[in-house]
């Protein structure tokens, strides 16, 4: 399938403002990678399908899940972190990508994971800052962004963490993993 019938594919999947998020996420990922280095084709997919899955039924997610042999543990936390992970089998699936790199920046894109990636933490970023984003401490992560995909992206995970302890949620263990991965390697 070419680009231009995934985009409109992935158009179909979700309302107007979730489309104009994904356009955002595209062309921050395409910034992050003329800043950061990494494969702009790879950037850009994975950034186009990373919340392929998001508007879809929580029901059908969940039967995604159930009936595919995703991780079970996923239904176990917040239904927000379900979408990355049916995303990933989705495109596979209907639309037969089959490139980890890209399969995985999707799935891990809402709770990271250890030993990220180039990809999965441009990807991961890109959604954190990506110009419709607008809460307590983007811009913070926006500046970071400017010089380290890093400090960015740990900055990222620690408003997500920060936002789920102020809401008594569940942290998903890939999060907290993520953090303490990117924080054990600062030099
Ligand atoms: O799909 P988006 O809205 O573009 O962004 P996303 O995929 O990063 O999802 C963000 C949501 O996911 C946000 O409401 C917080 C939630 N989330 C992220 N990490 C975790 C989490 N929820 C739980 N329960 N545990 C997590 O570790
Ligand atoms: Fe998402
Ligand atoms: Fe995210
Ligand atoms: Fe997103």
């Amino acid at each position: 399938m070419n680009l231009e019938a995934l985009r409109e594919a992935t158009r179909a999947q979700m309302p107007e403002k979730r489309w104009t998020h994904t356009l955002g996420v595209v062309d921050t990922a395409l910034e992050l990678t003329s800043r950061f280095g990494g494969d702009p084709a790879k950037a850009e997919l994975a950034a186009l399908l990373h919340d392929y899955a998001k508007a879809w039924p929580i029901l059908r997610q969940e039967q995604v899940i159930r009936e595919q042999g995703l991780p079970k543990e996923l239904l176990d936390y917040g239904k927000e972190l379900w979408h990355a992970h049916v995303g990933a089998w989705v495109v596979r699936h209907e639309h037969g990508i089959e490139d980890e790199e890209v399969l995985n920046a999707i799935r891990y894109h809402t709770s990271g994971r250890e030993n990220m990636t180039h990809l999965e933490k441009i990807v991961c970023l890109a959604d954190y800052i990506e110009p419709g984003r607008d809460y307590p401490g983007v811009h913070k992560i926006r500046q970071l962004a400017e010089h380290n995909l890093d400090e960015a992206l740990t900055a990222g995970l620690d408003s997500t963490i920060g936002l789920l302890l102020e809401r008594g949620e569940c942290i998903f263990p890939l999060t907290v993993l993520a953090r303490n991965d990117l924080i054990r390697r600062r030099k």
